[in-house]
């Protein structure tokens, strides 16, 4: 995963100067994944091949020359880049960003460094990039090319997978001066302006090599952005993991690249499509923390977007039509974490609650300290919101009141405008929310680490990673407005496709009181985010607030399952009000 120093944000963007505003206020590109991969379409000789279409070459182990000759077949006739931009800005989508080169090596434009492009190898005779780039400019969408820098698997000094050529022989420099440079060179002098490079899996490239084709991209266009993937911290903004969700707010310019069923390249046989409802949730999660979404399609060789992604897409963008505003050019919520009932996003004195489930009459939202001076809901007949404004003094408790409609304004998300008196201003204590649950999420908490030679970790996901040690723990300090008996539940990262490591044992400390016990696969957390990144909450026990107040609690590692070496992964301790 490549990462970016980091930058502060909240200082609004100059559109003229800043080359990085137009994808700041963009929010929504359409990733579009298309190579000879696409004439497998996840088969070989017969056989369905599992995961990432597009890797195909390396799960089937294929030699160079048999891979090579999907070329010949590959001639997608039904192939219309109108048709692919106006999609895109149909679904409300900003930007365009097309694999130029995958890991395989081959060219899908009109490359005079190699013969083993699209317009040499294959019988198509046209250059889809070419098509591209002038229908993007009459839809105004940006565009931008994905280049694999360092994997190339048809070259015999490019990274990784090597089928036919002796690894140990290998000259990356040789590759990297003779391909790559030439080739990134071509895509910036061939096309007109290009928003990006989507550069990915840097490998083994050094600091010089990044910074090399960075200074490439912007010796020939200054203002052409550069993906985090560049390898080495050097990228004008950073990418997160492949349909990475991160837990909380990131600072800095990010994207998260992903896919709406769970291959890039086209499948045939991945029918596991995301709903509509599901690619919103992410979306609107992804703005609520200041994060952009690259959402994949993955073209047939016969050059046509599947049909289920296109319907979904639509969807999207008959939200969007109505409720874009809450996407487009904002920034991430003022709030640290995010509210179970949905997300927030703003924009100036603006605030955006996009409701994922409706609450119906009265809904209740604790710390915002600004005055609203008008709420009304987007979609539906815009109709005004009757607004009640309490503070307690004493126990600092901002109170605001909204009287919405029994029913949902919008079938899928919901949105809720609130007009404010100044720039939003969210007390950033975890706190009580208004259905009487606390939530205290990992990216909140202080760490403390007594054993500093296995130090717990915080990701950028929010996940405390590598946590072995029962020295160390977490702590939260929160403020309860409603007190009673609460049911404590731990929530942990598991592994994709493994079985739950089973035998840690925790312990939750709060005041005077302790529950604890073994973390087990009790209950699978299901959420829009939770498809890649699977969760498990457990239930320890119970525990009793007696006052109103700023509170404490502990987490603590009582014992650690022998054999696991990622260590404890906790997401978030929730406090949920019972009887
Ligand atoms: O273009 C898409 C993917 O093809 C590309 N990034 C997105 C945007 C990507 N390249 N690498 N990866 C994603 C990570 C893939 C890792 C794996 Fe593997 C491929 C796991 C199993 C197969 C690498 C190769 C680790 C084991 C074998």
């Amino acid at each position: 995963m490549a990462n970016r120093k980091k930058k502060k944000i909240g200082k609004a963007s100059n559109r003229k100067t800043d080359p990085l505003a137009w994808w700041r206020e963009a929010r929504f590109g359409m990733f579009i994944h298309w190579g000879i991969y696409a004439v497998a379409a996840g088969y070989w000789k017969g056989q369905p091949i599992p995961r990432l279409g597009e890797w195909i070459m390396h799960h089937a182990k294929i030699p160079l020359a048999e891979y090579a000759r999907l070329a010949r077949q590959f001639n997608p006739v039904r192939f219309d880049a109108d048709a692919w931009a106006s999609l895109a800005k149909q679904a409300g989508m900003k930007y365009l960003v097309i694999t130029a080169k995958h890991h395989d090596g081959f060219a899908m434009y009109d490359s005079p460094c190699s013969t083993y492009d699209v317009m040499d190898a294959t019988p198509f005779g046209r250059d889809p990039m070419q098509e591209l780039a002038r229908a993007c400019r009459k839809a105004g969408l940006k565009l931008g090319f994905y280049y694999s820098q360092y994997q190339d698997w048809a070259d015999p000094d490019g990274g990784s997978y090597a089928p036919d050529y002796d690894p140990t022989k290998r000259n990356f420099d040789r590759y990297f001066r003779h391909k790559c440079i030439p080739q990134v060179r071509e895509l910036l002098t061939q096309y007109g302006p290009i928003g990006l490079i989507w550069f990915d899996t840097p490998g083994q490239m050094t600091p010089a090599q990044s910074l090399e084709l960075k200074q490439l991209v912007h010796s020939l266009q200054p203002r052409c952005l550069v993906s985090g993937r560049v390898g080495n911290d050097v990228g004008d903004y950073g990418s997160l993991g492949d349909n990475q969700i991160p837990r909380g707010p990131v600072e800095g310019d990010w994207e998260t690249p992903a896919t709406i069923n769970d291959t890039w390249g086209f499948k045939r046989q991945d029918h596991h499509w995301k709903s509509a409802g599901t690619l919103l949730c992410l979306l609107a999660d992804l703005a609520s923390k200041g994060v952009n979404y690259l959402l994949n399609v993955g073209p047939t060789a016969q050059g046509v977007i599947p049909a289920p992604s296109v319907t979904r897409l639509r969807e999207v963008g008959r939200w969007m039509k109505v409720n874009g505003q809450a996407i487009h050019g904002t920034a991430a919520s003022p709030f640290p974490y995010t509210h179970d009932w949905g997300r927030i996003t703003q924009k100036g004195r603006t605030l955006y609650l996009m409701f994922f489930r409706w609450p119906g009459g009265q809904f209740v939202l604790h710390g915002l300290r600004n005055k609203v001076h008008r709420a009304y809901l987007l979609a539906g007949r815009r109709k005004k919101i009757a607004i009640t404004q309490t503070h307690d003094r004493k126990l600092d408790r901002h109170v605001l009141r909204l009287a919405l409609p029994s029913r949902p304004p919008d079938r899928k998300i919901s949105v809720v405008v609130l007009e404010l008196a100044g720039k939003a201003d969210a007390d950033p204590a975890p706190l009580q929310q208004g259905d009487g649950a606390i939530r205290l999420q990992t990216h909140l908490a202080q760490v403390h680490c007594p054993d500093s030679a296995a130090p717990i970790t915080i990701s950028r996901g929010g996940v405390a990673d590598y946590w072995v040690s029962t020295k160390n723990s977490l702590s939260w300090s929160f403020k309860v407005f409603e007190p009673g008996l609460f049911r404590v539940e731990v929530v942990v990262a598991r592994a994709k496709d493994k079985n739950f490591p089973s035998g840690y044992a925790v312990k939750v400390t709060l005041g005077g009181a302790t529950v604890e016990g073994i973390l087990a696969d009790e209950k699978t957390v299901q959420n829009a985010a939770t498809r890649y990144h699977p969760e498990a909450a457990t239930t320890l026990g119970k525990l009793r607030i007696d006052q109103p107040g700023t509170h404490k609690l502990a987490l603590g590692l009582l014992k650690v399952p022998q054999g696991d070496s990622t260590g404890l992964r906790v997401t978030c301790v929730n406090l949920l009000p019972t009887r």
